[in-house]
């Protein structure tokens, strides 16, 4: 039997031979040039680019054909899909799945809305590779991401939400207050799926101890960490430093972004997927 991981390319899962993980990449698009979110795929270039270019930038989600391709000859596909409160990805990817399992009668497909996206869909996916490795069943593994996903959060310290506001995901006003130049916004992944601003701090240094409050406030005790950033490696390892000094005990890795969720966190950008107890 066949068992395929999928997701779009916000989990920012880069090339890995220790998790096979079929990613379907969304685009960032401008009037001059589209850029695909593969591996290939230059960020810094990317960036740079848009830095130069004065017009309009914006997203847009796989297709339908995208995610199917992705399901390959799979018996059994478990995927993720960025929340469907700013994507069309989670809507696309159910399509996918239906037409996948009624041209392969007894195939079986399951795609979490993670209403999140970056580094909690990465333990999701990690979650997945456990039960999947640990032979539970289909319903079983459903059943289990789903408890899984009550206790991962998504938090994060953004300096800019231009490309947000540019594209009607959040509104101007909140936009313009956190424009001012070192100040970051601290905020999570709302219940609904949506960029839920929490507090202002001035500083990254502050923004990461804000971080690491709003962690415990929201039941962190020591569990698994997954830190994703955009160019800002100093701050993702002094992060990781900062939990470890509280919990000495636990698993935390660090990744880079890549071109979505670049663009929107922009540079240094820095997101944490995290477990509840
Ligand atoms: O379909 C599309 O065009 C993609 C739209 C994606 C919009 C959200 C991207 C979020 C990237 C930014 C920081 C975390 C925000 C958390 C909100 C749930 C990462």
């Amino acid at each position: 039997m066949k068992i395929r991981l999928v997701a779009d390319s916000s989990a920012n899962i880069h090339t890995d031979p220790s998790m096979e993980v079929a990613y379907v990449p969304l685009k960032i698009v401008t009037d001059r040039k589209e850029y695909t979110d593969t591996d290939s795929l230059d960020v810094p270039d990317m960036l740079k680019d848009l830095r130069e270019y004065k017009g309009k930038s914006s997203t847009a989600c796989p297709s339908i054909s995208d995610w199917i391709d992705a399901f390959g000859d799979a018996d059994t596909v478990y995927g993720v899909a960025i929340t469907s409160n700013l994507s069309g990805c989670y809507n696309a990817a159910s399509i996918a799945a239906d037409e996948y399992m009624n041209a392969h009668p007894g195939a079986k497909v399951f795609i979490l809305d993670t209403l999140s996206t970056g580094p909690e869909m990465q333990l999701i996916l990690e979650k997945y590779a456990e039960l999947i490795n640990a032979g539970k069943s289909f319903d079983e593994v459903c059943e289990e991401i789903r408890a899984y996903h009550a206790r991962t959060h998504l938090i994060f310290s953004l300096e800019s939400l231009d490309n947000f506001a540019k594209n009607g995901r959040i509104s101007p006003i909140v936009a313009k207050a956190v424009g001012v130049l070192g100040i970051r916004i601290v905020g999570k992944a709302s219940d609904e799926g949506t960029l839920e601003p929490l507090h202002k701090c001035r500083g990254e240094k502050r923004a990461l101890q804000q971080l690491l409050d709003t962690m415990t406030e929201l039941g962190y005790r020591g569990g698994k960490v997954r830190i994703a950033h955009s160019y800002n490696e100093e701050a993702a390892t002094t992060f990781a430093n900062m939990i470890r000094a509280q919990f000495p005990v636990c698993d935390i890795s660090i990744t880079r972004n890549r071109g979505l969720c670049c663009y929107y966190a922009e540079e240094g950008g820095v997101l944490v997927g995290f477990e509840s107890e």
